[in-house]
């Protein structure tokens, strides 16, 4: 197969490329990005200018004519489309960037397929989603799953539901081989600082507050980047066309919760691998109840049945395992988050 994975150079798409890279049965794997400010060449260090079956386009998906191009030039069989703007913050203060890249860039790319994939058969495109499309949920409510229907709240969300409805059509209306897939929030490294749990450790190791927005109730399930690649995969070789499916590992916190669970890792581990910040104030006392997120979604859980039961796959990685190793990882690469995040952290 020839593979194009978009928004390759983000967050989940470099782990996603470094994840298919040895795969045999990929050919050509092909990684198009605009690299905006979320998109790091770094972030695929040992493969990008290196590995014989990958190759990059740095191409915005608003440019249609650009967009056809790559697909037709390398004879494109399969897509995982996960470039977009993902940042609900950003969205709240500059939406129009959202629609865009998110609807109009999604447009672009299912209209080169379904031109390019006219007369072939055995082609497949799939397409990363959120739960946040689902809405909010109370502290009660059942799980998400394939059957809720759509409330997004936010001009992101409203933005990712929109594509994902666009998908649907170009199946519904044009027989393209399309499935989607909505997952939880995830975390690793790599991740762009402006999320909560890389934000955490880049206030902590700046020696600044850190914005707990409202009463840091709110909860979020967590999933680890490295089990989403999985099932990403999972889904591109054995999921049924036009189907969508959930992923999540079920695993909850609320956000207070969870900054201080990554405080206390954080004031454990960098006496070992920082000593300069050893004497630091401990990182919890920089949490900061700050004004809350305008329109801010409650709760998002989901139900992962349907991919487990019916393609096997299912999350591995323990969250507090996994935040143990997500910290240590930016501890070990503070020239990373200085780089990304523009700034000059306490140890450097
Ligand atoms: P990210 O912001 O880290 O990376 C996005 C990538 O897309 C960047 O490399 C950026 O350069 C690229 N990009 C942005 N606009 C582009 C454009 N116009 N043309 C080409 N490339 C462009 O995002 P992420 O967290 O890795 O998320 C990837 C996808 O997964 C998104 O579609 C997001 O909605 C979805 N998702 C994310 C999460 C999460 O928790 N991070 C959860 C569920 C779904
Ligand atoms: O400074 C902060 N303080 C804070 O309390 C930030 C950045 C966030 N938060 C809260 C808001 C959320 O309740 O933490 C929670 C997580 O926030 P984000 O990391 O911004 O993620 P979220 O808004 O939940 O959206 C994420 O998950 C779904 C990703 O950004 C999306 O791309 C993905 O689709």
């Amino acid at each position: 197969m020839n593979l194009l994975v978009t928004g390759g150079a983000g967050f989940i798409g470099s782990h996603l490329i470094r994840f298919l890279i040895g795969l045999p049965s990929i050919d050509r794997l092909v990684n198009l990005d605009a690299l905006t400010y979320a998109g790091r060449l770094e972030n695929l260090v040992g493969i990008h200018g290196q590995h014989p079956r990958y190759a990059f386009e740095q191409v915005d998906l608003r440019h249609a004519a650009e967009v056809h191009r790559v697909v037709q030039a390398h004879d494109i069989t399969h897509v995982i489309h996960l470039a977009a703007e993902s940042h609900v913050d950003r969205s709240i203060e500059k939406a129009g960037v959202f629609m865009e890249t998110n609807v109009l860039g999604t447009l672009h790319l299912l209209e080169a397929c379904r031109l390019h994939w006219r007369d072939s058969k055995n082609h497949k495109w799939v397409h990363v989603s959120t739960d946040e499309v689902f809405g909010s949920l109370g502290r009660e409510d059942d799980a998400f799953d394939e059957s809720s229907s759509y409330h997004p709240n936010s001009p992101y969300s409203a933005s990712k539901a929109a594509s994902d409805h666009l998908v649907r059509a170009w199946h519904h209306t044009h027989g393209l081989p399309t499935i989607v897939t909505n997952a939880s929030n995830n975390y690793g490294p790599f991740q762009f600082p402006e999320k909560l749990i890389p934000m955490t450790i880049l206030k902590v190791l700046s020696g600044e507050e850190i914005p707990l927005y409202g009463a840091g109730e709110n909860v979020r399930d967590w999933l680890h980047v490295e089990d989403h690649c999985a099932a990403l995969w999972t889904v591109l070789e054995k999921a049924r066309i036009g189907e969508t499916y959930c992923i999540g590992a079920g695993q909850e916190r609320r956000n207070v919760d969870l900054m201080k669970e990554v405080c206390e890792i954080l004031d454990e581990e960098r006496a070992n691998l920082v000593p300069s910040l050893s004497k630091a104030v401990p990182a919890a006392s920089l949490i900061t109840p700050v004004r809350d997120r305008p329109g801010h979604d409650f709760r998002y859980a989901i139900n992962s049945d349907k991919i487990r039961k019916e393609l096997g796959w299912q999350a591995e990685k323990n969250l507090h395992q996994g935040l143990r190793d997500t910290v240590r990882w930016y501890l070990r690469n503070l020239d990373w988050l200085a780089t990304a995040s523009g700034r000059k952290l306490w140890t450097s």
